[in-house]
């Protein structure tokens, strides 16, 4: 193997990986220029078995989309909806807790809640929702609203992101998703979300979050008209805050999907591209503990190859995603506790069951 890593150019990076050496943004560069991906995979793996050992994690755990009515409508997003559309809808608090009511007999540990940037639903609403679904489900844990939702409900409240996270917090939030990163660089924000909340402001945001004792996830969408440099430097801000603040639990890279979104001309991206973003995430994020392959985003099949590349977890049991399905993800709807077990140790990985803290909830 140390052969084919020398062959691939990158011998002087192993032996940063050997000695535990930060990689720099040059090194990153290489790594998602080098075709090689078996190099990649073996660096990357190296990593991931010093981080997690043989073990792959997966959560029991439930998605629900509030509403898709967006004021932001960014190119790359098929889920938003301006208000008044045929396809836009929004759900009542009542509405939110029977989805909840309707699977308290399913182990789920956490619930995923995500929505647009809807133009008229009041701070009130969303201390409801957390409310609400602690009511039905007292011991689930809340993972809720991204970065960008956060600032538009500080902006509702008129109150700074921290006392607003605090109120929320009280509300029964737990941590926050990682979604609304999308790629820093300005360039790309302007292109393709001019209207979010900058790169900064994410940031910023998941910095006050971690300094509230709230753990926050990361992601980048990536293929679709960024640069490799863009990718690298959005890892390392993620890497430098990580830095600062140790908040955030685990990364996730996003496929671009290109169906019924404003980009519908860009291609999807390949399994090797899938592949190194995983592989390459692993090696330049080593404040990390954990890379999510979601299986959602690149299908079963990939994200348990993707376990041997860099990843350690697969997610969950998810069901009801819709924002990758409205651009022409075509992974299954769900995956049973059964499927993911048997993915993993298909894999050669220990699957274990975790809450989203990564606290280790059973083996097997
Ligand atoms: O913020 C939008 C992305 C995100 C598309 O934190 C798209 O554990 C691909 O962040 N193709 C939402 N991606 C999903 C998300 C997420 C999912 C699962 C787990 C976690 C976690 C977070 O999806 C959005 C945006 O970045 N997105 N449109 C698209 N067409």
């Amino acid at each position: 193997m140390e052969s084919l890593i020398q062959q691939a150019g990158l011998g002087d990076i192993l032996a940063k990986v050997r000695n535990q050496e930060r990689l720099s943004l040059d090194d990153g560069k290489r790594l998602f220029t080098c075709p090689d991906i078996l190099a990649l995979g073996y660096l990357a793996n190296m990593v991931r078995e010093r981080k997690n050992g043989n073990q792959a994690y997966f959560i029991y755990n439930q998605h629900i989309n509030y509403s898709n009515i967006c004021t932001n409508l960014c190119k790359f997003c098929a889920f938003g909806k301006e208000k008044g559309d045929a396809l836009a809808y929004q759900m009542t608090v009542e509405e939110i807790k029977e989805k909840v009511q309707q699977r308290l007999d399913e182990p789920i540990t956490e619930i995923h809640i995500v929505g647009g940037i809807h133009p008229d639903l009041p701070y009130s609403y969303y201390l409801e929702i957390l409310q609400g679904v602690k009511e039905v489900r007292p011991d689930v844990h809340i993972q809720a609203f991204t970065c960008v939702e956060i600032q538009h409900l500080a902006d509702l409240n008129k109150k700074s992101v921290a006392d607003t996270l605090e109120e929320l917090k009280e509300a029964g939030l737990g941590s926050l998703p990682g979604g609304g990163a999308e790629v820093f660089h300005p360039r790309i924000r302007e292109i393709t979300c001019p209207n979010k909340l900058s790169g900064e402001g994410w940031l910023r945001v998941a910095k006050t979050a971690h300094q509230h004792g709230l753990r926050t996830n990361a992601t980048m969408l990536y293929g679709h008209i960024e640069t490799i440099e863009e990718r690298v430097e959005h890892l390392d801000a993620l890497r430098q805050t990580q830095d600062e603040t140790g908040g955030f639990l685990t990364y996730i890279p996003l496929a671009f999907h290109p169906k019924n979104t404003a980009m519908s001309e860009y291609s999807r991206t390949t399994g090797m591209e899938d592949l190194k973003n995983i592989a390459v995430a692993r090696l330049m994020l080593d404040n990390f503990d954990h890379i999510k392959a979601y299986w959602v985003m690149i299908g079963s099949k990939l994200a348990q190859v993707a376990l041997s590349f860099g990843a350690d977890d697969l997610d969950g049991t998810v069901k009801e995603e819709i924002i990758t399905r409205m651009a022409g993800g075509e992974s299954e709807q769900a995956l049973g506790h059964k499927t993911l077990i048997r993915l993993i140790k298909e894999a050669g990985r220990e699957p274990v069951e975790r809450d989203t803290l990564y606290e280790v909830l059973a083996r097997f």
